[in-house]
């Protein structure tokens, strides 16, 4: 073999050796190079003739050409085993499982609320949801707070920078009853001038605030009122009504109901709701779970409607307080922890 040609086996012996580019650009410089082999060869022709540089130029062009050759071959043998290297990186496995996605679910008072929606919608109520910031006259004057009373100050309701139209501070809502006299408002002005008027059924459940933080109390809570105002509603109606509501909240009717004398600025005469469960954990005591009442005239009045015509029956309840009751809770700041341990129990 001659010279030549051992270099060119050489230069592919060097390059099949390169793992890298980098590496493979190394051993091109050997070859290649500026003082590399073949430029060594090519100075070497200096005292040749001129046919004898003929011939050997020739030859060495040959050696040049086939290393070149080698190294490009190397070059994408290099590039192509770089390529299937990523593409074995990236590889997707069609054949995995999903990823699951991690269930959510309502909270135990939301849930309390469509019940409570569902059943009062069932027996023909409507429901309506309206501002949790509300005006001084919607939370106390229209519901026959007089101007001085304590559910005014700022020791129970939580109070807004902000002023209404007759230059008083804005309010969080302590109770939904706002909510109910805007309503009724509504529905006597859409039937003012008219022989009559259908009976105003509605519930107003949502969130309610009061300055009062412990275990049986949080600052934001959920109440549901319920309004029936006719010209013939009694107190009957309201009983009635409510022990249905609270046998299908509760999905049994071995549970008693008890009418407990009550005093509120808006109903006269007023009355607790207390409930009594024949069989389970609760059996045997009265348990609270409702105010009510034959609304106050003057409230009637402000609704804008006769109190000389119309009589009305008015309920409240705690939604939190029914939630525990119904899923067996006995702290209520569980409700509002957001403690996942707590909330996954009711999905
Ligand atoms: C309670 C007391 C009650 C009402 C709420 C009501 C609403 C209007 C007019 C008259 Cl628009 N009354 N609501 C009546 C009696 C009691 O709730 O302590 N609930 C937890």
């Amino acid at each position: 073999m001659n010279e030549l040609d051992t270099l060119v086996d050489n230069a592919r012996a060097a390059f099949a050796k390169a793992s890298a580019p980098a590496d493979l650009e190394n051993a091109k410089a050997q070859f290649l190079g500026k003082s590399g082999r073949i430029t060594e060869l090519m100075k070497g022709m200096a005292q040749l003739s001129v046919e004898e540089k003929k011939s050997r130029g020739a030859a060495i062009n040959v050696a040049k050409q086939a290393i070149e050759a080698a190294l490009n071959e190397r070059r994408q043998q290099l590039a192509d085993e770089e390529l299937n290297v990523q593409l074995r990186a990236e590889a997707l496995d069609v054949t995995l499982p999903g990823r699951r996605r991690v269930g959510g679910g309502l909270h135990p008072v939301a849930r309390a609320q469509e019940r409570i929606e569902a059943i009062f919608s069932s027996m023909g109520f409507d429901v309506a949801d309206g501002p949790e910031i509300e005006t001084d006259w919607y939370s106390f004057t229209s519901l026959n707070n007089p101007p001085n009373h304590p559910a005014r100050s700022m020791q129970d309701t939580f109070y807004v920078d902000m002023k209404d139209e007759d230059g008083l501070l804005l309010n969080l809502r302590p109770h939904t009853s706002p909510m109910q006299v805007r309503y009724a408002q509504a529905h006597a002005k859409k039937y003012a001038g008219q022989e009559s008027m259908p009976d105003i059924r509605v519930i107003a459940p949502g969130r309610t605030y009061r300055v009062d933080s412990d275990a049986t109390h949080s600052p934001m809570f959920h109440q549901v009122e319920g309004l029936w105002i006719g010209e013939n509603v009694s107190f009957k109606d309201l009983k009635v009504m409510y022990l249905d509501f609270i046998r299908a909240f509760f999905e049994t009717d071995a549970l008693k109901l008890r009418f407990r004398p009550s005093y509120f600025p808006f109903t006269e005469p007023s009355a607790e709701i207390d409930i009594m469960f024949e069989h389970g954990p609760l059996a045997g005591r009265w348990l609270e779970v409702s105010g009510s009442g034959q609304v106050h005239p003057q409230v009637v009045r402000n609704m804008g409607l006769d109190p000389e015509r119309y009589i009305g029956f008015a309920f409240g309840s705690g939604i939190d307080r029914l939630a525990m009751l119904r899923y067996g809770v006995n702290d209520l700041r569980l409700f509002f922890d957001g403690d996942l341990r707590f909330l996954s129990q009711f999905q």
